[in-house]
């Protein structure tokens, strides 16, 4: 490639290799064959019997039946992107990782998001954890970060992962419900397994229905290892940050959303990066010397426990920016394949079971998924640095490795290619002590499952709590079984007994004083759940502020959509007032018509509508804004859509603002009532709107807006 093409990432450099365009291109077989016609296929005669002979028929065919691959068993639905990640403090101390160290690096990056539980086509919206895979393509080889959107886990140790999955993935004998975890199976694991119990809330909360990828946290989970040249080791926790806070959609929106785009997560990322709005998340992690193993009343290698950043600060190293919208969907974000044990020196793993068991199961996966071993010769699975060994043949082999030798040691290559030795940057493992006895079982110190679901509860706002409290109703209430539910409501007054009584009344049962299910004793499970019981549950930390949304980041409108109400005679200076102002800080503001094409303004000028009132849903944008102008407010009145948006923004604690007649449409909807609603904006200043729109929703408005009926 000509020095002139070169971009600044050496990934995406390495991918034009690939990248192939038919513009001007002649259409040929797989072979380079010319092909004259691709409609019709060869027969005896025009309405004869298609002739086996018909090579490009087969050809045409044979590639279009093969064209799926397995779907990923969990993250099946998900989008990517590429970006850079650059260090912005380095950490010598800790790490010798060369993405660490060197201020002057930018590291090319992969970022995968999905959900875990629905098929490939599922929709975006799901009450879910989100993964947050990254790969970094580092000059000392792939280091793969591969984490989620909640800090911590299900479950405690690998072998239990399977019947994890298979109790959240629709039930096997009628393959319902999709992409959906309020169903008996999966409550009937939970409940059996209160390890669940931590990331159950969390996915009970708000973060399991992001607003958008854009503003999610990502979270390594595990604790690892940071290694420095002198060989020491502190554990880690590491971070994702996003520029633009933490924020999420109410589960009414979520459930509309499915409907009215499938692709909503999938498509903000996509024009946002295409808009030139690149999503930003900083790298932090949370350090804790080798020392201070057991310093905290939890073990720091159980992965259902944070560290709570007040006990332990996450310090900045470091920012991600994705840049680049892949090329094609399938070559690279369906190809991809994350493995936890790709690191680089100066990280390492710790013994978390749970990260143990990935360590297996990644690569294993990816054999059936991609076909065979060599699957990191598919270009956006190839590190940016040479690779040299004796790995050989195998199922698409593209490399053609030479020479008489694929064995080491050797001399007929002269014992190439060589080893390196640790101070050439060779992989060392940490040398850990270890004497122990083998034995299959669990540390006690993993054995308090109720402290940090308290914790978290605890922390969150009045409005966050109500979301869960809702959350647990909605879930439990699309239970069968009583005895299910009942458990359920037994473990979650281990949590927080308000909470508990709240969801119970919601679904017409009494919380239990003791679980009476027969079958549990016949399993055991019964003495697996009292085992883990308060007294257990402990008080380290009243609450971490860190773990609610309401303290996040609220200091930017950038990339929200605002939703423009307008009709023929829609008021221009109004329109051009608040658009100048919005548009500036990096709001998207979309007309919306009764109509598609053009509408005209009291200025008689033509604009583009963005879509029909018929094409889309006020659960598709952030905020509301309605510039008047007598004659398009009289058409919109006489159109039940439009009130519906206006009640379903409303509803949904969106801002809205109107301008002069704008006012009157308000007195046809809810929003009549409650017109002092301190973001509901009449005639004022687009300052005030965008202020408000900074807030992302007025949750002070949630009691009033359960009430509207839409
Ligand atoms: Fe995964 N997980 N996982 N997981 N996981 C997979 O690998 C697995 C776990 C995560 O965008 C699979 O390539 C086991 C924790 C993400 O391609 C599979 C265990 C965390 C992705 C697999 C876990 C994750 C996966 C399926 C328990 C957060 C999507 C396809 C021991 C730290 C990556 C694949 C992408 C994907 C196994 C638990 C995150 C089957 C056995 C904990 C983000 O190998």
């Amino acid at each position: 490639m000509s020095e002139k093409n070169k971009t600044e990432n050496q990934k995406i450099d390495d991918l034009k290799k690939h990248h192939k365009d038919g513009d001007d291109k002649t259409l040929t077989t797989n072979q380079g064959l010319k092909v004259n016609d691709t409609n019709n296929s060869l027969k005896s005669g025009e309405r004869g019997a298609t002739l086996l002979e018909d090579f490009l028929l087969r050809e045409k065919i044979t590639s279009f039946d093969h064209e799926r691959i397995p779907e990923r068993i969990v993250h099946a639905r998900g989008s990517a992107a590429h970006g850079v990640f650059e260090l912005t403090e380095s950490i010598p101390q800790f790490s010798k990782a060369g993405i660490f160290n060197d201020l002057n690096r930018k590291t090319p990056v992969f970022v995968r998001f999905s959900t875990v539980a629905g098929s490939k086509g599922s929709p975006d919206l799901a009450r879910d954890v989100r993964g947050f895979a990254v790969k970094f393509y580092t000059q000392e080889g792939t280091w793969d970060l591969v984490g989620n959107n909640m800090p911590i886990f299900f479950i405690q140790d690998a072998m239990k992962f399977p019947d994890l999955i298979h109790s959240v993935k629709p039930e096997p004998n009628n393959e319902i419900p999709q992409a959906a975890s309020a169903h008996d199976t999966f409550y009937d694991f939970v409940s059996h397994a209160t390890e669940t119990l931590h990331n159950h809330i969390w996915v009970m909360s708000d973060r399991a229905i992001p607003r958008s990828y854009r503003m999610m946290e990502g979270f390594g989970i595990h604790t690892f290892r940071l290694i420095n040249e002198e060989g020491e080791s502190h554990f880690v926790k590491f971070h994702w940050k996003p520029a633009l806070g933490v924020h999420s959609v109410t589960w009414d929106e979520a459930v509309k959303m499915r409907g009215a785009d499938a692709d909503f997560h999938r498509r903000d990322l996509w024009d946002a990066i295409e808009s030139g709005h690149f999503p930003e998340w900083e790298l932090g992690v949370q350090i804790v010397p080798q020392a201070d193993e057991f310093k905290f009343e939890f073990d720091l290698l159980d992965p259902t426990k944070l560290i709570p950043e007040e006990m332990v600060p996450v310090q900045i190293i470091g920012k991600m920016t994705l840049n680049r919208n892949p090329e094609n969907f399938f070559a690279e974000t369906e190809q991809v394949a994350f493995l936890p044990g790709h690191i680089v020196p100066g990280i390492d793993f710790t013994n978390d079971p749970l990260l143990q068991g990935r360590l297996f199961s990644y690569r294993d996966t990816q054999l059936s998924r991609l076909g065979g071993p060599n699957f990191h010769q598919i270009p956006i699975n190839r590190p940016i640095v040479e690779t040299h060994n004796n790995n050989r043949d195998g199922m698409m082999q593209t490399e053609i490795p030479k020479g008489q030798t694929a064995y080491f040691p050797n001399s007929l290559s002269g014992g190439c290619p060589h080893l390196a030795k640790i101070s050439e940057g060779a992989f060392h493992s940490y040398e850990e002590k270890i004497d122990a006895k083998k034995i299959r079982g669990r540390s006690e110190s993993f054995n308090d499952h109720f402290s940090q679901p308290a914790l978290f509860y605890r922390s969150l706002a009045k409005w966050e709590q109500q979301h869960v409290a809702e959350a647990y109703t909605f879930e439990l209430g699309k239970c069968e079984h009583d005895y299910i539910k009942e458990r359920m409501l037994w473990l979650i007054a281990q949590i927080d007994t308000d909470l508990a009584n709240e969801v119970a009344t919601g679904l017409g049962l009494k919380v239990p004083t003791k679980i009476e299910q027969p079958i549990n004793q016949a399993i055991g499970a019964d003495a697996e759940v009292q085992k883990h019981q308060p007294p257990a549950k402990k008080n380290y930390l009243d609450k971490s502020p860190k773990l609610s949304q309401a303290n996040t980041k609220f200091d930017s409108i950038a990339t929200r959509q605002i939703a423009v109400l307008v009709a023929d005679g829609f008021s221009m200076r109004n329109y051009k007032k608040m658009t100048d102002a919005l548009e500036k800080e990096g709001a998207v503001l979309k007309l919306i018509a009764p109509h598609g094409g053009v509408v005209i303004c009291d200025e008689n000028m033509k604009h583009t509508v963005d879509a029909s009132i018929m094409t889309t849903e006020s659960v598709l944008f952030d905020a509301l804004f309605i510039p008047g102008g007598k004659k398009a407010i009289d058409t919109m009145k006489q159109e039940a859509k439009f009130l519906k948006f206006i009640n379903e923004a409303f509803k949904h604690c969106k801002a809205i603002a109107v301008n002069a007649e704008g006012e009157s449409i308000l007195d046809e909807t809810f929003v009549a009532k409650f017109k002092d609603d301190a973001t509901v904006l009449i005639n004022q200043d687009p300052k005030e709107f965008s202020k408000a729109i900074a807030k992302h929703r007025n949750w002070d408005r949630m009691n009033v807006a359960k009430n509207i009926p839409v």
